[in-house]
């Protein structure tokens, strides 16, 4: 007990030490309102990973201002930057664990009663079941300290075979794609691109919304660049953009080797470049012989012309780059799509160069660090579990018996949660995620979890739709009140500092692990895992000679100075150049220096529309003021005035003609999976045939298919078959 209680000591420890105040970059702010002290931190929404001075005053947290001259974001923050200290001030904290009692209702008790029951119904399920028989389901949003703390002890302390994150959801297609082409999952980009890029292509991205403040970068870029939009909508992205091509759904692979048909028969390509850097091109040439404009423009729905054009912006350009998302990622074939756009920009030379490349942005703050770090579909630092020599390194590293790493892969996502529905996994640990509202077909997820024996829940709020189905909810500090690192879409690590005290017992997810650790009884294995700054001090030295070795780092002090550090750094690099792109070299990380060409044949969608279901229905971001399932946006009442409170479908005024339907009113959704009433929102952003239902609220993932990528695993979340109707529908 008294070991305990030395451990919740160390969370109510000391606030992050304070930067030298500097009241130029407060501006006018009035002497009532100026702070004692300011702390740099990065931002803990999405994978820009701006940087935000924290005012205290009286040792509280106050307010915070944007950071002047930091290198991603400059003195500019969007509104939920802008308002990330609400959500830590909320009523639903979880402010003790809660356990799920008798009579089925979730009471508060004291950690050593959680922690003696979550130790205990795990081993329990674990010498009934096996050892696989539990796992856990991580997240891409806490620091890579807490991410890798997670996945050691789950796996070598625990002895889990399974666990994934919720970047199965969002990334997993970008990793496995670059992997296959460059041989180590890498995005080649720096912000500065944004910059020096005279053509622009977003593919299945809306950065307006999803990501500002790189939008800003393109909107200082000085270059009058072309802005190229690839997405079934007109958003907010692409009504800014100087093109938009608004092709049917899922037909990016179709027009991506349509693309790539068209530059090849007119010789704009880089054919010096092919060779010395590249391997495959020949099979390219081959496969996309008969994707003329002709025969792309009848499965795209765009004009032989416009293609023709759009392959005339490429050549024309002199530093094009490629920026794909989620609209990419999440569908039934998307890691060949993703290396569609990878080939366009081999085959024209558009990398390693400044303003160019293929560029995946990534989504949640800690995106990145979770594809290095979180021990779930790799072993720590992008090793493989499955190769002796790899688990013999990361053993020895970590002083632990090499016996204590599984040989095999985890399930992914999706395999997970089918062994649940199974009844073979009976013991889930759900952190910094909310399934329940965002995980595909959601009302069936539910059902499913109800097949567990016990479901741990560890999250901020007790209130969150997942949290309310667990056994037993863990308290969790939330940014803001921890320390560790985040890395961004631009392999920038960045500093996470503590600048408040979690409420009542919540404690950083660090502890919680440590704790877990002890009354496991694998605590042994994690003696030197002190403190954050000390796991980030094993990371390193795990990253050693590797693509994204980073020993240069000194500690975080090093990271807070330089305005944040980007990967490769390794020992010896020099901090002059502080915006650094890969690839410079043209060297690739496959044994022959090469990048490979991949092509394969497209796949039929797995949904068609019908009679019955004649509509296409996307889902993605709504506002740039909405975060996910909302639990944090949610407490917000700045950031609440800025959005519908209520679900809402987006429906071209065409079809909402047709129907008689008026901008406003209840309509309707059904697919296969479900029904839903929500608000119409009459707009001509969408194309007829096509809804676009926001993720920010539960419904829709009410509706959304079970449908994979073969490689990724990732889910399909942007394309389901439904329909549109007044009233109830009834099959
Ligand atoms: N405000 C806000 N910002 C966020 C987030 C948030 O919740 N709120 N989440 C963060 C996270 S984790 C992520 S992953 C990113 C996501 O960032 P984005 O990928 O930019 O966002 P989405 O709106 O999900 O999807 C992008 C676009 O894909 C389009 N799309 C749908 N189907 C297709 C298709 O078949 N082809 C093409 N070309 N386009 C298609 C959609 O119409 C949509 O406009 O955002 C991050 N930033
Ligand atoms: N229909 C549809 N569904 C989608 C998508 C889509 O485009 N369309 N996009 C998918 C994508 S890309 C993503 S990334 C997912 C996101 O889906 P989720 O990961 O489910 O979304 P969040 O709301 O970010 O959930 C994070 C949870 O962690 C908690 N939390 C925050 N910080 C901390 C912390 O420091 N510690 C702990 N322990 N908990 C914390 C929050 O309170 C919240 O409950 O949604 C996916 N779902
Ligand atoms: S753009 Fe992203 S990182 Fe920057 S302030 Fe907004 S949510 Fe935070
Ligand atoms: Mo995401």
């Amino acid at each position: 007990m008294q070991q305990l209680k030395d451990l919740i000591y160390q969370r109510t420890g000391p606030l992050s030490d304070e930067l030298e105040l500097k009241p130029s970059a407060l501006g006018m702010l009035p002497q009532r309102l100026m702070p004692e002290r300011l702390v740099r931190v990065v931002c803990g929404f999405c994978s820009t990973g701006c940087s935000l001075d924290v005012h205290l005053k009286n040792g509280k947290a106050v307010n915070l201002t944007p950071t002047h001259g930091y290198p991603v974001n400059s003195g500019e923050a969007c509104p939920k930057g802008w308002e990330a200290l609400t959500p830590l001030w909320a009523n639903d904290r979880a402010t003790t664990p809660y356990l799920r009692k008798g009579h089925g209702r979730l009471e508060a008790v004291k950690w050593d009663t959680a922690l003696r029951t979550f130790v205990s119904r795990f081993k329990d399920i674990q010498g009934r079941w096996g050892r696989d028989s539990i796992a856990f389901l991580s997240t891409g949003q806490i620091p890579v300290e807490e991410m890798a703390y997670l996945g050691a002890l789950a796996k070598f302390g625990m002895g889990m075979v399974h666990g994934d994150g919720n970047t199965r959801q969002c990334m997993a297609t970008a990793a496995v794609a670059y992997k296959q082409s460059f041989g180590f999952d890498a995005p080649p980009f720096t912000y500065r691109d944004f910059e020096e890029s005279d053509c622009l292509i977003f593919v299945g991205a809306n950065p307006c919304i999803a990501h500002p403040i790189m939008w800003q970068r393109v909107c200082r870029n000085p270059h009058r660049p072309t802005v190229v939009v690839l997405d079934p909508r007109k958003t907010e992205t692409a009504m800014a953009a100087t093109h938009h091509y608004a092709l049917k759904p899922k037909s990016d692979l179709v027009l991506l080797y349509g693309l790539a048909h068209v530059l090849i028969k007119r010789g704009w390509i880089d054919q010096v470049y092919i060779d010395r850097h590249t391997a495959g091109f020949e099979e390219v040439r081959r496969h996309v012989q008969e994707y003329t404009p002709g025969y792309v423009s009848r499965r795209t729905g765009l004009s032989a012309g416009q293609i023709e054009e759009l392959a005339g912006l490429i050549h024309q350009g002199k530093r094009v780059s490629f920026w794909w998302m989620v609209g990419v990622n999440q569908g039934h074939e998307a890691v060949r799509t993703a290396q569609a756009i990878i080939n366009l920009a081999l085959m024209t030379g558009n990398i390693g160069r400044p303003g160019t490349g293929a560029n995946s942005i990534t989504g949640q703050c800690n995106a990145m660090g979770s594809r290095l770090f979180s021990n779930t579909t790799n072993l720590l630092g992008h090793h493989d579990f499955q190769n002796p020599q790899h688990r013999g390194r990361i053993a020895k590293i970590l002083k632990m018996d090499e016996s204590l790493i599984p040989a095999e892969n985890s399930l992914p996502y999706n395999q997970i949660i089918e062994q649940i529905a199974l009844g073979k996994i009976k013991g889930l640990w759900i952190i910094a995620t909310n399934p329940v509202h965002s995980w595909i077909a959601s009302r069936e997820f539910k059902q499913i979890l109800k097949n567990l024996e016990f479901l741990v829940v560890q999250d901020m709020y007790h209130t969150s739709q997942t949290a309310q189905a667990a056994d037993l909810i863990l308290p969790a500090a939330g940014w803001g009140e921890k320390e560790g690192t985040f890395i961004n879409s631009e392999r920038r690590f960045g500093l996470l500092r503590k600048v408040a005290q979690a409420p009542g017992e919540a404690l950083a997810d660090f502890y919680i692990f440590k704790l877990i650790a002890r009354y496991w009884g694998c605590e042994e294995l994690f003696k030197e895992w002190q403190t954050p700054e000390k796991v980030f001090g094993i990371l390193k030295e795990i990253s050693r000679g590797t693509p994204c070795d980073f020993t240069g780092i000194g500690d975080y002090a090093m990271i807070e100075r330089s305005g944040g550090i980007q990967w490769p750094f390794p020992e010896g690099a020099s901090l002059e150049n502080n915006e650094r792109r890969l690839f410079e070299n043209g060297k690739y990380f496959y044994p022959d220096g090469k990048a490979k060409f991949l092509v394969e044949d497209p796949r039929p969608a797995p949904e068609e529309t019908c009679g019955q279901f004649p509509f296409v229905l996307l889902t993605g971001r709504g506002t740039s003021s909405q975060w996910h399932t909302q639990t944090r946006t949610g407490k917000s009442a700045v950031l609440r005035k800025m959005y519908p409170s209520g679900a809402y479908v987006e429906i071209n005024p065409e079809d909402a003609c047709k129907f008689s339907i008026k901008d406003g009113q209840y309509v309707y959704i059904t697919t296969r999976r479900g029904q839903v009433k929500v608000r119409a929102l009459v707009t001509a952003g969408i194309q007829q045939g096509q809804l676009f239902m926001p993720m920010h609220y539960e419904l829709t993932n009410h509706l959304t298919m079970p449908s994979f990528d073969p490689y990724s695993y990732q889910p399909s979340y942007k394309m389901a078959a439904a329909r549109l109707s007044k009233g109830p529908y009834y099959a």
